[in-house]
């Protein structure tokens, strides 16, 4: 492994500490219960953790809502547990990368609390006002409803305005996310100074890089009051984002004595974007978490809650699209995380679980880029499947089915389907340990509930265990680490068009990778391949190989994925 570019050929696992293990018998996961379970990470063989959110947050969005970047939730932990959990991983030889939640913080950050005393408070410049639009007349509304006034027609991801009333000072403030996650105002230097104090801090601490969370919305663009539609978009890759992130770099990346990971997460972003905010010779990200991919499947105007199935065609173009950027920059691979649904619920077939879970994983493993694995997955853990509304915690679901089910009057049952397919909760159950009460992973009432297929689904039943989804995702890891190829090799897409077969070919110094997979449920002939499959090693198989069958010699069983080295 080159040092100077770990990242290149490392696998990331994502833990979200909330669901991930609980230590202390109060139902939401902390960092002792990560301590606790490192030795999972390491039988799986990954090389690096991406922790979501933990620092001090009321929680309005499970701790993206920051009220002190320089301490630990006491739900999660404290400093010195932190510090515990970067000593416990560094004698594993595993590095972690910190969320960076900086385009917002929460609304009790004692920067905003000292924001709200008055316009001439000393951070109020810090966030973004606005008056209202001159000549509208505003209505009383409830919290997160439309007041008629706003400053223009952003909606905020989850919802609603984009802009929040406040009352005392007669303006508003501008929040992408929830009312309780006010836009910071990067123009302002010192803002940007206080991050790099707050990054140099933890890199003094021990961390090995950064996850920056929707990086590309920090540098907010002109506008005026006629401007409507989603903030997310509208925000996207603002006029001095390549000058804030350069200008990061040097007050943070730089100055650090060994070499970190960042990842930039950017909705939205363009793959010309992308080539430069990770362009090799540009020292601003290592790479991003592009979302086209994650979007193939939304509905009319990008209602994710309204979704479309998935043509396979389209996703297999995307992923060849994107690899394209590891020419000149680098991209992430991702096929779930805490904001989507499980992929194998998603995109497999339940009733062909493991072999679909393991055929997606091998085909996203296949392409150029950083995967990354979020927790559970390398369990082939499923969807919630929630009956009822009431069983979900996340702010971004409430918020669509308030607006969609109590103000715009839509069908519940409809709502409910689109909810129960893509919800963010979908992926924020608990992991499932064992068997037994609550999956091993509370001795209390769990913050979610626990998927009841635990009994079936655990890592109990699966670590060491040969032909498990989890002994699958080993060794993903370690061909990764073992086949050079896999990181620098270049990538054809065969048969694009073929709407069940995916079939990849890498290339470096005279060896060749295929990945091949029958991505459903039926069989799949393989003289329908535009040509023979190559002879040669088969390094990774999800089905038990039957020697010398004439029969999976022609065809691919239902879901079966083979890397062949050649
Ligand atoms: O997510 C940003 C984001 O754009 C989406 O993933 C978001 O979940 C939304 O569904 C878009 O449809 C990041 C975090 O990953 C997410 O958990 C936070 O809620 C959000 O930023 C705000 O910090």
């Amino acid at each position: 492994q080159d040092e100077t570019q770990w990242w290149r050929s490392a696998v990331v696992y994502q833990i979200y500490p909330r669901s991930f293990a609980d230590s202390n018998g109060d139902g939401v996961g902390d960092l002792q219960g990560v301590i606790d379970h490192l030795d999972h990470l390491v039988a799986l063989g990954v090389d690096a953790v991406w922790l979501s959110p933990a620092y001090r947050s009321p929680m309005a969005d499970n701790g993206y809502d920051i009220s002190d970047y320089q301490d630990i939730d006491p739900i999660f932990g404290d400093l010195a547990t932190m510090d515990r959990l970067i000593a416990e991983m560094h004698a594993r030889g595993l590095r972690l990368v910190m969320d960076l939640v900086v385009n917002h913080t929460s609304d009790q950050h004692a920067w905003f609390r000292d924001a709200l005393t008055g316009p001439d408070a000393e951070h109020r410049d810090w966030y973004i006002w606005a008056d209202p639009r001159p000549g509208a007349t505003a209505h009383d509304a409830g919290p997160g409803q439309w007041r008629g006034d706003e400053p223009n027609g952003w909606v905020s991801a989850f919802s609603g305005p984009a802009w929040a009333w406040d009352e005392a000072s007669g303006q508003y403030y501008l929040h992408i996310f929830a009312p309780g996650q006010p836009d910071l105002n990067w123009e302002n230097p010192k803002v940007r100074q206080a991050v790099y104090t707050m990054m140099n801090w933890w890199l003094d601490r021990g961390v090995d890089g950064f996850r920056m969370d929707v990086i590309n919305l920090i540098s907010k663009p002109a506008w005026g009051p006629d401007d409507a539609g989603p903030a997310i978009n509208a925000c996207s890759v603002g006029p001095r984002l390549h000058d804030f992130l350069a200008e990061m770099n040097r007050e943070v990346m730089a100055t650090s004595d060994k070499v970190l990971m960042t990842v930039g997460e950017m909705p939205s972003v363009t793959l010309d974007e992308a080539a430069d905010v990770s362009g090799r010779d540009r020292h601003e990200l290592n790479m991003v978490f592009q979302f086209e991919h994650v979007w193939l499947d939304n509905g009319p105007d990008g209602d994710k809650y309204r979704p479309v199935p998935l043509r396979l065609a389209d996703m297999k173009a995307n992923m060849a699209r994107w690899a394209g950027l590891c020419e000149t920059g680098w991209n992430s691979l991702y096929l779930g995380n805490h904001d989507q649904p499980r992929f194998v619920s998603r995109w497999g077939d339940e009733a062909h679980r493991e072999l679909s879970s393991t055929a997606w994983a091998a085909m996203l493993h296949a392409h150029p880029g950083t995967p990354f694995i979020y927790q559970g997955d390398e369990l082939g853990m499923t969807d919630a499947h929630f009956e009822s509304i009431d069983q979900y915690r996340d702010v971004e679901t409430l918020g669509y089915w308030h607006r969609a089910v109590d103000l715009d009057g839509r069908d519940p049952d409809e709502v409910m389907a689109g909810v129960r397919y893509i919800s963010r909760d979908n992926a924020r159950t608990p992991v499932q340990w064992t068997a037994g009460d609550n999956a091993g992973f509370t001795t209390g009432t769990p913050w979610l509930a626990v998927n009841p297929n635990h009994a079936e689904i655990n890592a109990q039943t699966q670590v060491g265990v040969a032909g498990s989804v989890f002994e699958f995702h080993a060794a993903l890891c370690r061909l990764r680490h073992e086949l050079p190829v896999l990181t620098d090799g270049s990538i054809e897409l065969l048969d694009a068009d073929h709407p069940r077969l995916w079939w990849v070919r890498r290339r470096l110094d005279g060896v060749t990778l295929d990945a091949v997979a029958n991505m459903s449920s039926a069989p799949l002939d393989l003289a329908e391949a535009s040509q023979p499959l190559p002879e040669g090693r088969v390094v990774l198989s999800n089905i038990v190989p039957v020697a010398d069958d004439e029969v999976t010699a022609h065809r691919l069983a239902p879901w079966e994925v083979r890397w062949t080295l050649s």
